[in-house]
């Protein structure tokens, strides 16, 4: 069995940077990855259209002011070829993928308490032994898709959005297509998939709201005006609540009269992207000023609908602007004018079954060549359940998260010493630009390492305590929002049984950083550090047998 200081799960952004920075800390890093290449959801993700919808020099690492002076965006809103290029020259640069074990797929994880190390298992049977073991694994990287009546009978192609088939394109020329789902990935390919299919239906059960992308190429004087300015615009972006490059308006979106706050959502629908719910402060805490601006959304997303009884389908409603998450488009709706697209509202009439030919609603039958699962993900924990996590004592990460993720600081767990979860629940994640909080849990990790090697401790874990106060902290934050007054992966609402707990941390990226730092100016609060394994410590307590 080989040992190493550190195994880090997932080789997308932020198993390549654990890597790099536990690794220039001296320690032995070894990253598993199941499959055949890097870039994690970026490499699986491969439909068409699909992009980013953080602006380009934010979704990028942060810790080589080299790096970021050398690589070259050509969009405002990177394409997912393009941050896969981006991400395997970090690669290249960088020298990692010597401590890139690739197609090794991490079954299990034990811990041994006398030997305050992880145990870790692959797929194939070959096992290491690390102190630490961090799981990178993403938040939206297990796909779920519906199981309708007749599905295996369907005669042709059926895809999922997040499987997307790697090593080969997808001819869509005079097919008849469905896309099942219009969250982002659903929204983003029907442009596209629009211009390539003899004919597009899109089953939609949520009309969705989205907000223009306003892509563009990235000029070299803009490229200059930002790298002379880079480590402002991530002060930024770490400052901010969200991660993202730009200032909230700390103005409520009721304090100012209509026309001025017409202005002021007309500048952020041209220009700010997913940014537009932070125009006002108040837009993601009080259902008035949400209202100000899902009708100025409404009234957008109408006036490029030409027929008037697909404005009345496409148009969301029944939720609050960003409750859920949004999406930001490029010609989402305008699609629908054309004439080879079909829109199928399966609130209206839901899906009965899939025949051989294609898909039977209450309404009709459609016949399809190829169908699109854009169905989404089990979001937060269904790669954390996949393999089994067994902590201190037998206990597995399922059992323990039973009833909703339990965590100290979004990061650890107790019971499951010298585990760290990267952008987990109980942390901004996908409530954030997740670039920024990447690299401020692995910077964090990072300096916990270094504190522990310098007072000879070999085991921290989170304490019971700790963690039910920062549980109630991360609830007590959500009750101050809208995103409790509606359905989403957000509170485990998009898999049935899943326990209806609210999963991310919404005190934003700032306040965040802030717990975060007094957490390690007080000595690491929250967490035991041992210099001793627990158990161990526990048997030399204990009375000596005669
Ligand atoms: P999302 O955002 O979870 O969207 C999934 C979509 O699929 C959404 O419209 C769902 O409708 C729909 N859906 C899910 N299950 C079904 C079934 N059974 N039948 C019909 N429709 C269904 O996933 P995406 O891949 O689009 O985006 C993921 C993230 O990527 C996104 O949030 C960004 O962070 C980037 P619903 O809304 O639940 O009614």
């Amino acid at each position: 069995m080989q040992e190493v200081d550190a195994i880090v799960i997932g080789a997308g952004f932020a198993g390549l940077r654990a890597l790099h920075t536990l690794r220039g800390q001296g320690k032995k890093v070894l990253v598993l990855e199941a499959s055949d290449g890097l870039g994690g959801v970026w490499y699986h993700n491969q439909y068409p259209g699909a992009r980013c919808d953080v602006e380009s020099y934010d979704y990028s690492y942060s810790f080589s002011p080299e790096l970021e002076q050398e690589w070259r965006w050509s969009e405002r809103y990177a394409t997912q070829p393009e941050i896969l290029r981006y991400i395997n020259h970090v690669a290249d640069r960088f020298d990692l993928r010597k401590d890139i074990l690739l197609n090794a797929r991490m079954t299990e994880a034990r811990y041994d308490e006398q030997a305050a190390r992880w145990m870790i298992t692959a797929a194939d049977g070959r096992q290491w032994s690390a102190r630490y073991f961090v799981m990178c694994v993403g938040q939206l990287s297990t796909t779920k898709a519906p199981d309708y009546p007749g599905q295996s009978s369907f005669k042709g192609r059926v895809i999922h959005s997040a499987v997307w088939p790697r090593k080969e394109t997808i001819d869509f020329n005079g097919k008849r297509v469905a896309i099942i789902g219009t969250g982002s990935s659903g929204m983003q390919m029907t442009p596209v998939i629009a211009r390539l299919a003899a004919h597009l239906t899109v089953f939609q059960r949520t009309p969705n709201f989205s907000v223009p992308a306003s892509n563009a190429p990235v000029s070299d004087e803009e490229d200059r005006q930002v790298k002379a300015h880079y480590r402002e615009r991530r002060e930024r972006a770490w400052n901010s609540p969200t991660g993202l490059g730009f200032a909230v308006n700390r103005q409520s979106a009721l304090e100012v009269s209509p026309e001025e706050r017409e202005k002021v959502y007309e500048a952020a629908w041209h220009r700010l992207g997913f940014g537009f719910a932070l125009a006002y402060h108040d837009i993601l805490l009080n259902a008035e000023a949400n209202e100000t601006a899902a009708e100025f959304i409404r009234r957008k997303i109408a006036s490029v609908i030409d027929r008037p009884e697909l404005r009345q389908k496409l148009v969301p409603r029944g939720h609050h602007f960003a409750a859920r998450r949004p999406s930001v488009d490029s010609g989402y709706f305008q699609a629908f004018n054309r004439d080879n697209v079909e829109l199928a509202d399966i609130k209206e009439s839901p899906i009965v079954e899939f025949t051989p030919e294609g898909i039977r609603t209450t309404a009709k039958h459609h016949a399809f060549d190829i169908v699109i699962f854009a169905t989404g993900f089990d979001a937060f924990t269904g790669s954390l359940f996949k393999p089994a996590i067994v902590g201190r004592g037998g206990i597995s990460l399922r059992e323990k998260w039973a009833d909703g993720p339990v965590t100290q600081l979004g990061v650890s767990v107790s019971d499951f010493p010298n585990m760290l979860i990267v952008v987990g629940p109980g942390s901004p994640s996908l409530l954030s630009n997740v670039m920024v909080s990447i690299e401020e849990q692995i910077d964090w990790l990072a300096a916990l390492i270094k504190k522990m090697d310098e007072q000879g401790v070999v085991e921290f874990e989170a304490e019971p305590e700790a963690e039910r106060a920062w549980v109630a902290h991360v609830n007590e934050r959500a009750r101050q929002t809208l995103y409790l007054t509606t359905d989403s992966y957000y509170n485990g609402a998009e898999v049935k049984g899943k326990p209806r707990v609210f999963m991310p941390y919404t005190g934003g990226v700032r306040g965040y950083r802030r717990h975060l730092s007094e957490c390690a100016e007080q000595g690491y609060s929250g967490f035991a550090l041992r210099k001793t394994p627990a158990a161990r410590a526990a048997q030399s307590e204990a009375p000596q047998a005669a």
